[in-house]
């Protein structure tokens, strides 16, 4: 039997990548995207505009559950989380912009979907936010569920699963609705706000992080339902397997470290940890990294730079911030959540 190169050989360019010490990722296991990165010096990832998600702070220094994931790319590729360069692009602009090669990954609320994948030629990394779409109303309306929506006019994204969601939701009730499609997210909320439209629909979370910053949010009610299943998921194009195994790897590290209890506070304890498996993650035990092409360390690094799932959650969305959210489906399979990591070994 052959493959595709030696268990010698891979040994060899381990040994080549550690003595060279430099590269956080052995050239040898590069790809298109990474030889791109590498050459560059930083990763060009696209994003969205909702606070807690991703902002740029007052300094200007861009700030959020999915820029984190950004950063912790750039530990794994540079051991430098502020190797990442964040740019924020409409729903309807983003995958063609991805395609065109003007990014290198969308951190910014995508649904992984069948279409996006064999149709338009996109692959995900692990979903890092399980959500579901939503109506934002406005309260003086007297709405309680979205059946009593019959007749509404109703802003959607343009470009989103939501502009498709909702009108399979009108299709299957039998009522009417009027669609105003808007592409620019400052003009979709405030088409809400100044009474353009009746209601807004949209992912859930994000819904309820515009309506955290409206003037008045007690005048608005996200509607109880969900219209739909909203696995937002890292995209890349696709055709470049390495680049999506360190995407995925570089999430599954949040997670696995959530697993383990492992916290940007303790990891350098954990480093002391007799547990192989825990050796092998933090790469004390050197073995797991050679063997990938990645710096032994590189969970490590994460972990020490940008901290476990959990810890990016909490920071950014969690309960004790502006946004306020639970972790609900984004927990631990341990905890009743659906967030696993596959095994490092
Ligand atoms: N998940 C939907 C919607 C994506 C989406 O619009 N996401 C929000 C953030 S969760 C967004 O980017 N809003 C526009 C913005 O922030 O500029 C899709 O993939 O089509």
């Amino acid at each position: 039997m052959t493959y595709p190169f030696s268990l010698k050989r891979l040994a060899a360019t381990g040994a080549v990548a550690l003595s060279l010490g430099a590269a956080a990722i052995s050239s040898a296991f590069a790809g298109p995207t990474l030889d791109a990165i590498q050459q560059r010096g930083v990763i060009k990832v696209g994003v969205g505009t909702s606070p807690g998600f991703f902002a740029p702070d007052s300094n200007g220094k861009w700030q959020g559950f999915f820029v984190d994931f950004g950063r912790a790319l750039a530990v794994t590729v540079f051991n430098d989380p502020n190797k990442v360069e964040f740019t924020s692009s409409s729903p309807q602009q983003r995958l063609p912009a991805l395609q065109a090669g003007e990014f290198d990954i969308l951190l910014s609320g995508v649904t992984q979907t069948v279409t996006r994948a064999f149709k338009l030629g996109f692959h995900f990394g692990p979903v890092v936010f399980y959500d579901g779409q939503g109506i934002l109303v406005k309260k003086s309306l007297g709405v309680e569920k979205a059946a009593d929506l019959d007749g509404a006019t109703i802003g959607v994204q343009s470009g989103t699963t939501g502009e498709l969601n909702i009108a399979d939701f009108f299709r299957k009730t039998g009522k009417k609705y009027t669609p105003v499609v808007i592409e620019d997210s400052k003009e979709f909320v405030a088409a809400l706000e100044s009474g353009r439209v009746d209601a807004l629909t949209q992912d859930s979370s994000d819904l309820a992080i515009r309506r955290s910053e409206f003037k008045n949010p007690d005048d608005y009610v996200l509607l109880p339902e969900r219209l739909s299943k909203e696995p937002l998921a890292p995209a890349v194009r696709a055709g470049d397997d390495r680049w999506l195994e360190i995407v995925n790897w570089t999430v599954y590290a949040t997670i696995q470290a959530e697993e383990f209890g492992i916290t940007q506070a303790n990891v350098d304890e954990f480093l002391k940890s007799e547990d192989p498996a825990i050796k092998r993650f933090l790469g004390v035990d050197t073995s797991l990294g050679e063997a990938i092409g990645l710096d032994p360390k590189f969970a490590y690094n994460i972990i020490k730079a940008v901290g476990n799932y959990g810890e990016i959650f909490d920071r950014n969305i969690g309960p004790n911030t502006k946004v306020g959210f639970q972790r609900g489906y984004n927990e631990l399979w341990t905890k009743g959540g659906l967030l696993y990591s596959p095994p490092f070994r």
